[in-house]
């Protein structure tokens, strides 16, 4: 017998908990616990019984297959929360030949049904883990939104390109060729352009999912670290007015309107003879170097001169600023000061303009995250796929260019079709298969 079971719902104690079945006539099998005949798309109110004795009050829900989750037969018992009762239910299912699901099993099941293509299997994942607005309107994009019929799209012109050169191939004699080539030209171009935009996305998306990294540099005691304390509204740093407090990276995250930031304090942009010193300078420029948003931190006590710029120009030419932002934060206007710069103004340490800097970074973000139509790359495996797309394309151009054959051309686009396949789960190994439900949880 092939039914699997887990319980579904958080490890822990809860009100209640889920004790899912998934397989061919679950339904049966709860049936011999439940003592009543369940019905399709019916929520059963039951009692639970291991023969004689009463184990629990339970509400099981039917889902007959194909219209299930899983497409299979499907059966969600609802019992009271105890760790007790939810261990007690699920060795009664064991016993009576269901299995205990592997991580991601009932998910890997509905994609092997055909019901999920893995793209949008790895966004259920995703879903799950998702604690932002902004990386769950990504998730659900990936399960059914743009993303979804962008892949879909592309897949299409793909074999609509394909079918062109194929066409031409079975008759070469005719005046067919220079029409479609053409048009197969335009097509790839588009394809190129798309991917193109997709690939680049990848930074943000990937910013968006784990949190958009915003580097705080500057020189020892500009107030990064009371700025990140600032922002975080809470002790998290060290702050002393001895120059060099900070060493190493400190690193926390925050959401705010829906955003995660991840800060990054980092040690004072100054050379030194002390190894450590050195290393949190290294290390301050690697941060900013793998930010979205870098802030440079100035104390407005010290005029705005040689060394600062001398810094920024220093962090630029150090950093691909194509994908990035710096703001210059003016720290410590509390204080006696000659100017007013333009930039950011704020009193780490009083407080003063921090909720406007903060409005900045969620600005930025936001636009950032809408580029490309808000359709973004936000998982690792779909950009290596994708970047294998856009190669493949490009010799497809090349080939065009060339003027070579439509049976040589073919060769290419195929093999873009493929790499897109990979993503969507039309060609894939077990391997991959395997290491992508690993991820998942036990009960989804
Ligand atoms: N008056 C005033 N003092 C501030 C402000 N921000 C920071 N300070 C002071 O400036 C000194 C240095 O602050 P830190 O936050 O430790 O500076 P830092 O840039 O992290 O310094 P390093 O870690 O040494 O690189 C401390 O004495 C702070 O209290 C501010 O907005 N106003
Ligand atoms: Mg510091």
């Amino acid at each position: 017998m092939n039914i699997i079971c887990a319980v579904s719902t958080a490890p822990g104690v809860g009100g209640i908990a889920v004790v899912r079945l998934s397989g061919r006539d679950a339904n049966v099998l709860a049936e011999r616990f439940l003592n009543r005949r369940l019905s399709p798309r019916m929520a059963t109110f039951c009692e639970l019984r291991d023969d004689d004795e009463l184990v629990d009050e339970v509400v099981a829900t039917f889902f007959e297959g194909p219209h299930s989750y899983t497409g299979e037969d499907v059966v969600e018992v609802s019992c009271h929360g105890s760790m007790f009762i939810q261990q007690r239910v699920l060795q009664l299912f064991i016993d009576a030949g269901a299995r205990l699901a592997e991580p991601g099993e009932f998910t890997q099941r509905a994609f092997m049904n055909g019901r999920l293509d893995l793209s949008q299997a790895e966004a259920v994942a995703d879903l799950v883990e998702s604690r932002s607005g902004l990386s769950h309107r990504l998730a659900i994009s990936q399960m059914r939104g743009g993303y979804a019929l962008e892949l879909e799209s592309l897949r299409q012109q793909l074999i609509d390109a394909t079918a062109l050169l194929e066409l031409e191939l079975d008759f070469s004699d005719e005046d067919l060729e220079f029409v479609s080539r053409d048009r197969v030209s335009h097509m790839v171009a588009d394809l190129k352009d798309r991917v193109g935009k997709l690939v680049d996305s990848f930074q943000m998306g990937n910013a968006v999912k784990h949190g958009i990294p915003v580097a705080i540099v500057g020189r020892p005691n500009a107030g990064k670290s009371s700025l990140l304390n600032a922002l975080l509204k809470e002790d998290r740093a060290i702050v002393s007015d001895i120059p060099g407090t900070t060493r190493d990276t400190i690193e926390e995250t925050m959401t705010i309107d829906g955003i995660t930031f991840r800060f990054i304090d980092t040690a004072g942009l100054r050379k030194s003879v002390d190894p450590i010193e050195d290393l949190g300078f290294k290390r301050a420029i690697k941060s900013a170097q793998q930010a979205s948003i870098i802030l440079y931190v100035h104390p407005v006590t010290v005029p705005f001169t040689e060394s600062a710029i001398g810094d920024i120009t220093y962090i630029t030419d150090q950093c691909d600023m194509r994908e990035k932002h710096l703001f210059v934060v003016h720290n410590k206007c509390d204080l006696p000061h000659e100017s007013n710069p333009s930039g950011h103004i704020v009193s780490a340490k009083e407080g003063i303009g921090i909720d406007s800097l903060m409005q900045s970074l969620v600005k930025v973000a936001r636009k950032d995250a809408s580029q490309n139509d808000g359709v973004l790359l936000t998982n690792a495996r779909h950009y290596e796929a994708m970047q294998r797309v856009l190669a493949a394309l490009g010799e497809v151009q090349k080939d065009l260019d060339a003027g070579l054959t439509p049976d040589l051309v073919v060769i290419n686009l195929r093999d873009a079709l493929y790499h897109l396949g990979t993503i969507t789960g039309k060609v894939t190994s077990d391997e991959v298969l395997s290491s992508i439900f690993s991820r998942f949880c036990v009960g989804k």
